[in-house]
């Protein structure tokens, strides 16, 4: 039986891929941070008692700014596998906490790969690396493939470069099987609610129960080649199946602007929306409804407006990735359209949003968290 190891198990890849490898026959190991209430939501469905006999799914806590933890778990799992999935993952928050996302999403990459060289299982251990289309930041070339230059644009970026490049270091200095999937945005029901995406659907979905008036967005301008989670984990799997070690681009090649990705998903609740005014006065405003199920909004109604605070200091407008490699060596296409992800997530924060107005009327009150 094959075993692995995944760090970040407890996000949204994570637990796409823990999922995956189970279905596979794997030994699923994960590194699950140390914190003051449960943070396993995301597997929490593929759990298994520890009691249970031969378990084939077990977290361990970890840490990956702690060198002797990862150390000692590496030794003692011996994984075929290591994904490397664990990251202080969200670019907006890398420009007010740098230097942690560097030790992190840099160091944490290193102590991963030095532990698997000192442990002597640079011949075993296959090692797969989280990176991401932010690396091309100021777009060099459209669409984007394995060979576009790099141009990282916030500390988030500018940590995952080093983790690509210490990558293919340990590949080329020490022969170690080592693979970066340099992904795309790919998202899901179980994307973190501060993503974007997310961020769009749970709102649109609250505001169609009449739980929350308005959603504030920052730059609708830009552009994304976006693709589901499901997707892109299995492509992870598939990196390091091969003979050779490489590095792949995974995307969808088609991208849409975060306006159209509100456009989308409003009219997943019946709501038809219209965008007016430029810049920070940028509003949409509620042009129809439809539906059986009708929303608690009416024609004239404002219900998104830009807050200046979710600008970046630095942004990246446009990505847009060629998968041609992945389709040519792997066999890989994306499977699910941007149409249907949107669709998949919105009915589910929809049900979420329905349980809490239904909570409401009772007399409970539920607290919507944001940002
Ligand atoms: P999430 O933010 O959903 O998950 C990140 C995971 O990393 C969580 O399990 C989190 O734990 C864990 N983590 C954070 N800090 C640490 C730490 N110090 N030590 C150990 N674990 C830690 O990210 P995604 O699942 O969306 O992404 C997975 C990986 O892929 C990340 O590395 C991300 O940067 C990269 N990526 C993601 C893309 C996307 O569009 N989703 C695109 C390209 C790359 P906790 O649950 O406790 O917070
Ligand atoms: P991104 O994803 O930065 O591409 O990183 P995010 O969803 O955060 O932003 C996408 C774009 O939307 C714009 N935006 C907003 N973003 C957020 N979060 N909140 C807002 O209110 C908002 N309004 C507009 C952003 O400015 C940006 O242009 C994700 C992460 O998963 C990374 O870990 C991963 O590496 C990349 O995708 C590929």
């Amino acid at each position: 039986m094959k075993k692995a190891l995944i760090t970040g198990i407890t996000g949204q890849d994570g637990s796409y891929l823990a999922e995956l490898l189970l279905e596979k026959g794997y030994e699923v190991h994960g590194i699950k941070r140390r914190a003051s209430s449960f943070n396993t939501q995301r597997v929490d469905h593929i759990y298994e008692d520890p009691h249970v006999e031969n378990s084939r799914f077990k977290l361990h806590y970890g840490d990956l700014t702690d060198t002797s933890n990862l150390t000692r778990l590496i030794s003692e799992i011996q994984p075929d596998e290591v994904y490397n999935l664990g990251a202080q993952s969200h670019v907006a928050v890398s420009f007010e906490s740098p230097e942690y996302t560097a030790d992190v999403d840099a160091t944490g990459t290193l102590r991963l790969l030095e532990a698997i060289r000192f442990l002597g299982l640079e011949k075993k251990t296959r090692f797969y690396q989280a990176s991401t289309s932010e690396l091309y930041g100021l777009v060099q070339e459209i669409p984007q493939t394995e060979t576009t230059p790099f141009h990282p644009r916030s500390p988030y970026a500018v940590a995952k470069m080093y983790a690509y490049w210490i990558t293919v270091n340990y590949r080329e200095a020490y022969g170690m099987y080592a693979c970066n999937g340099i992904l795309f945005n790919h998202e899901s029901p179980r994307r973190g609610e501060t993503f974007v995406t997310r961020k769009i659907t749970r709102s649109i979905a609250n505001i169609a129960q009449g739980l929350e008036p308005c959603l504030f967005l920052g730059n609708m301008d830009s552009l994304r080649d976006w693709g589901h989670a499901k997707d892109y984990v299995r492509m992870q799997w598939m990196m390091l199946q091969q003979e050779e070690a490489d590095d792949f681009v995974i995307a969808t090649g088609k991208q849409i602007s975060v306006r159209d990705f509100v456009r989308m998903s409003a009219a997943e609740v019946g709501i038809e929306l219209e965008f007016s005014g430029e810049g920070v006065d940028e509003i949409a405003t509620v042009v129809g409804v439809s539906g059986d199920d009708a929303p608690a909004v009416k024609p004239g109604d404002v219900i998104v407006r830009v807050d200046p605070r979710y600008f970046r200091p630095a942004e990246v407008e446009t990505l847009l990735g060629n998968p041609a490699k992945a389709k040519a060596k792997l066999g890989w296409e994306p499977e699910i359209s941007v149409e249907e992800m949107c669709a998949e997530m919105v009915a589910h924060d929809l049900d979420q949003a329905k349980r809490h107005a239904l909570l409401e009327v009772n007399g409970h009150h539920v607290s919507v968290t944001k940002e």
